[in-house]
């Protein structure tokens, strides 16, 4: 067996949660103090190999150390894709950790965070091996650096063994209340929700090498989890009486939406730049490459004529339809850009990506200020911005578009002959609880900041900050179906459709299936005769739990042998539980809770392995699952998807007795709890 060179501390962290600069030259003759970093709370000493052969890293020079790194700047990510082909490339794992300790300080941090975490993801030999949680390794990219500052000053004044105070992270510091963004900054601003991103991004990356890009439908993985990110912040819109953001299809149009993002870059310690409000976009001509505006309005008119026709062509001319089963996957890998798998890049460009990079360089375009991108151009950081959901939502009408284009679902798609949904509730746990009505109320949560802060020679375990974040109260779903033939299997698809807007104007179908909210997805035995299904909220096919999003390798989570630290790999992906459901409304908010059982041998997908799921892959519905094909064979989105045979949801599950739904009102309680 091979060394146990990735092994962990007593906290589960990894060798690679180094402070900067231990391996330099610098550090050389000076062995004593980088041993004294690791003498404290260490299970095993871990040797690192000097590397076999010193690779030549001239081509990441061109990104400098104290520069902002971007996935959405085509010199970054071919820098990116680079490295991780020289991290996949080294022979055996002592090589690889050789490398990437030899990298570690010789190239841009960041770049090296990502790079590093998307090899260890994709290498067969470092399948135990977890990726810090990005919150923790960038903690000023998350939280407001008062607080950063706060954390040294305790540091500093006080052993980590003493009785240091809790650091309090405020809510809603990025603007006032005159600002009418600000009542989602919640939602924006939640670390759960931008450590999915990132995870997100890091699974899914859109250039590098083959084995690491071409994974099963990732085009339209992109679509539907950006989809439904949008959807999400519609409805958390209409519950806080503001109407659903506007796409930005006009990049020559002022942007009424400021964002002054007040934390700091993680490597270069100056706070993010701000886009002040009614910015206008300009052609960005900077020394990392120009892109100008009109550049961006051919690839969309190209796509969008290519959506009418229904089809694109590759760069040999030929025709690819874009069909029901494919076209989606194909658009998202045009539309993004995935460089890799994109059917023709010159042609249709790389409309999203570059996108983020204008928006992110609207406040100094030609790099006259010398000043980097804003939180636009960073995937730990886009979600903060209210242009965020503009911009997506712009993309997102493309992929509808084409969605609209396809037939009408028909009803061998949609029905399952003699199943029969007869009752539909969700309830939440306390007794007496009333059927269908669900709470949410805000929570104070902690989260251990230690593994981002670099305090010095002495190893700081113990740094915790709290903040508050919207929570939900569990709940079951109860399901009662009636199976009249034999016994097979279906899929429970479980969502939830606003009922109105932010004017209380009922929604028509065809609106509410664009705001679908996918709330969880698995599958059922179906017994002949009646069948009860239950199923818990904590169990969503979206979600994954607090200490996922937070406390994935933190001080304060420790892996037993009993949760294998395999689990880590991936467990960042995935939407945060806090904010499975929408905030709804201290009143009362209603929504339609539909369920629907599709036929199982309409979604079964016979995976190419038989190992079993990796631990981790429990959000399958935003992130797939681990080294497998995606679970289900419908297209993402399935029902919603695609234009529904009848006008009005009760409509719908009066025609299709495998569908159902109740009305649920979902209550907040402007409270802090816990
Ligand atoms: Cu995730 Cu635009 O793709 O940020």
């Amino acid at each position: 067996p091979l060394e146990p060179v990735f092994t962990t501390r007593d906290n589960g962290k990894t060798v690679f949660d180094l402070p900067e600069s231990v391996y330099t030259d610098r550090y050389r003759n000076n062995s004593e103090e980088v041993s004294n970093r690791f003498s404290q709370n260490v299970e095993t000493r871990i040797p690192i190999r000097e590397v076999a052969r010193k690779p030549n890293l001239e081509f990441a020079d061109k990104l400098g150390r104290k520069q902002q790194f971007s996935l959405f700047i085509t010199k970054h990510k071919e820098i990116a894709s680079q490295l991780i082909q020289l991290y996949l490339d080294a022979p055996n794992l002592q090589q690889f950790v050789a490398l990437a300790a030899y990298t570690k300080d010789r190239v841009n941090p960041v770049l090296f965070q990502y790079s590093y975490a998307v090899a260890i993801a994709h290498r067969p030999d470092t399948r135990t091996v977890p990726i810090p949680n990005i919150s923790q390794v960038f903690p000023s990219n998350f939280i407001e650096p008062s607080v950063l500052q706060d954390a040294r000053q305790e540091a500093s004044v006080i052993a980590k063994s003493g009785n240091r105070s809790v650091l309090e992270i405020p809510a809603n510091y990025t603007a006032s209340d005159r600002e009418d963004e600000q009542h989602l900054a919640y939602f924006r601003e939640d670390i759960g929700v931008n450590s999915h991103h990132w995870h997100w991004h890091l699974v899914y990356p859109a250039s590098g090498p083959m084995e690491v890009v071409n994974k099963d439908r990732r085009g339209e993985l992109f679509y539907y989890m950006h989809h439904q990110l949008l959807a999400r912040y519609n409805v958390e819109r209409f519950c806080n009486r503001l109407k659903r953001t506007i796409p930005l299809s006009n990049l020559r149009e002022a942007i009424p939406e400021g964002y002054f993002p007040k934390i700091l870059s993680s490597i270069n310690n100056r706070t993010y730049p701000a886009r002040i409000s009614r910015q206008q976009l300009s052609d960005v001509a900077r020394p990392d490459g120009n892109i100008e505006i009109s550049e961006l309005e051919r690839w969309r008119d190209r796509i969008l004529a290519a959506i009418d026709q229904g089809y694109v062509e590759d760069t040999q001319g030929n025709r690819i339809p874009l069909d029901e089963v494919r076209g989606i996957d194909i658009l998202g890998n045009i539309i993004e850009a995935c460089n890799t798998l994109s059917v023709n890049n010159q042609f249709y460009g790389n409309l999203h990506n570059q996108g983020h990079t204008i928006i992110s360089f609207a406040h100094d375009p030609d790099y006259r200020h010398l000043e980097d991108f804003g939180v636009m151009g960073d995937v730990t950081t886009a979600m903060r911005d209210p242009i965020f959901y503009r911009w997506h939502g712009f993309i997102d009408t493309i992929f509808n578009k084409h969605k609209a284009l396809l037939p009408v679902y028909n009803n061998t798609q949609l029905g399952f002959e003699g199943i029969n949904v007869t009752y539909v509730e969700a309830r939440l746990g306390a007794p007496n609880a009333r059927p269908n009505t669900l709470l949410t109320y805000w929570q104070r949560s902690s989260a251990n900041l230690a593994a981002g802060l670099d305090f010095g020679p002495v190893e700081d375990e113990n740094i915790t900050a709290t903040f508050r974040h919207l929570q939900n109260a569990p709940y079951t779903y109860t399901f009662n179906v009636t199976n009249s033939g034999p016994r097979r299997s279906g899929t429970c698809r479980i969502f939830i459709c606003p009922k109105t807007d932010e004017r209380n104007q009922p929604l028509r179908l065809e609106e509410q299936r664009l705001l679908a909210i996918e709330m969880d997805k698995f599958t059922v035995e179906l017994m002949p005769g009646e069948n009860t299904i239950r199923r818990e909220s904590t169990d969503s096919s979206v979600a994954i739990p607090f200490e996922r999003s937070f406390r994935a390798v933190g001080a304060s989570y420790q892996p037993t042998a009993a949760d294998d630290l395999a689990r880590f790999r991936f467990c960042g992906c995935g939407w945060p539980q806090h904010l499975l459901l929408p905030k709804g409304k201290p009143e009362g908010m209603q929504f339609d809770l539909f369920v629907m059982i599709s036929d199982y041998t309409q979604d079964a997908v016979q995976q190419l392995s038989n190992t079993p799921n990796d631990a981790c892959s429990t959000a399958y519905s935003f992130c797939g699952l681990k080294d497998k094909l995606y679970p289900d064979k419908r297209t993402m989105g399935f029902p919603f998807d695609r234009r529904l045979p009848n006008d009005t949801l009760n409509e719908l599950v009066g025609a299709f007795s495998n569908m159902a739904k109740t009305d649920i009102t979902i209550k907040f309680n402007d409270r802090v709890i816990g």
